[in-house]
């Protein structure tokens, strides 16, 4: 039977983190044997809020080594780079021309991440890219025909959005686009800042205690869990709205170690915060250091240019033909009805 395709990728705006690696690329290293996987670097996601060059290569480089190093299979997924593939900017535009302003303006993220910029930098300079991030991201989706995209809850409206359009140009010009679904991980856990676990894990926050990377030094790690904020209760209980710090120790262990939340409450009774903090320690540590090692022995290869290229090909074959067709219906490509 033909394997659905799924496509998902992570933004380069930062060091890859352990709430990227929980909600994100493990469960597409579980999936890859049952679907046919596209899995991109998103540079171009990644220039909509300010970055200086050196830093945005570092992090294309060192997202596309994670992604093998945290087990993607080059002969299983297709992984490449975004902007290698002009089809996404291309149809990003088209799309564009089919997208309200309103619709736009409404989408939560940009209401978020353009009033964090006017806080953090004190400027009311909002790239129009960070307006436009969902219309890429419907470009990114409907391009490979996409059954499933695996999304966490603030990716939810995004996705709406990519069905939205792709229902409109389907009216308009004609059967075009696959009508994409969102996909939810069996574990499909959020996780949060470790120094203020009322809000997620980012890569782009500005206090380096408050998320572990994935290349992070595993001394540095062992104390970003120990100073992780919990309460002052003692008391080893999943309960995510009054102790939200307790709460993502667990889910991270849980995650982790394949282990269900009611057997750790079980295995931490009577057990102090220390306990708890000890035993995420040996997961995270475990998992850093294994993932670290096949970084370091894949970095500089030449195997990792062979599987991008590989991935590249692949993904521009795809690409190319579902923008010919758009071309065609639209009537771009004024040779053909
Ligand atoms: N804290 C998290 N817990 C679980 N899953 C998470 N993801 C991100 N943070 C967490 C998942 O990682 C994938 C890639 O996300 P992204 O880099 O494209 O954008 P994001 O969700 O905005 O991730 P960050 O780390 O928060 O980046 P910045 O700081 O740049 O905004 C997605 O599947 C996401 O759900």
């Amino acid at each position: 039977m033909e394997k659905k395709r799924m496509i998902s990728g992570i933004t380069t705006t930062g060091k890859i983190t352990l709430g990227n690696y929980i909600g994100a690329l493990k469960n597409f290293v579980d999936l890859q044997d049952d679907f046919e996987m596209y899995i991109f670097v998103a540079n171009l996601h990644g220039i909509t809020l300010p970055i200086d060059k050196e830093t945005l290569r570092k992090n294309i480089k060192e997202t596309v080594a994670l992604y093998f190093a945290c087990g993607l299979d080059p002969t299983k997924s297709n992984i490449f780079i975004q902007s290698d593939i002009a089809e996404h900017a291309e149809l990003a535009w088209v799309l564009t021309c089919n997208t309200t302003l309103g619709e736009l303006q409404r989408m939560t993220q940009f209401k978020d991440k353009s009033n964090k910029v006017k806080s953090d930098n004190g400027t009311e300079f909002i790239p129009t890219g960070l307006l436009m991030y969902p219309v890429l991201m419907a470009a990114d989706i409907l391009l490979y025909d996409a059954s499933f995209v695996p999304v966490g809850k603030d990716q939810k409206q995004h996705i709406e959005l990519a069905r939205s359009i792709a229902e409109r140009m389907n009216n308009k010009y004609g059967e075009m686009f696959k009508m994409p679904e969102e996909y939810h991980p069996k574990v499909g856990a959020k996780i949060l800042d470790l120094q203020d676990p009322t809000k997620k894990m980012s890569k782009s926050s500005l206090n380096s205690k408050s998320y572990i990377a994935l290349l992070d030094n595993i001394e540095e790690v062992k104390k970003k869990i120990k100073s992780a904020v919990t309460d002052s209760e003692n008391l080893i209980k999943y309960d995510l709205e009054n102790k939200p710090g307790v709460s993502n120790l667990i889910t991270i262990w849980s995650s982790l170690a394949n282990l269900a939340i009611e057997k750790i409450e079980k295995m931490c009774e009577g057990k102090d915060y220390g306990f708890l903090k000890e035993n995420v320690t040996n997961v995270v540590v475990s998992l850093l250091e294994k993932i670290q090692s096949k970084y370091n022995e894949i970095y500089n290869s030449d195997d990792l240019e062979k599987w991008i290229e590989s991935g590249t090909l692949n993904a521009k074959k795809a690409a190319s033909k579902k923008l010919r067709k758009v071309y065609n219906l639209t009537g771009l490509n004024y040779k053909r009805k």
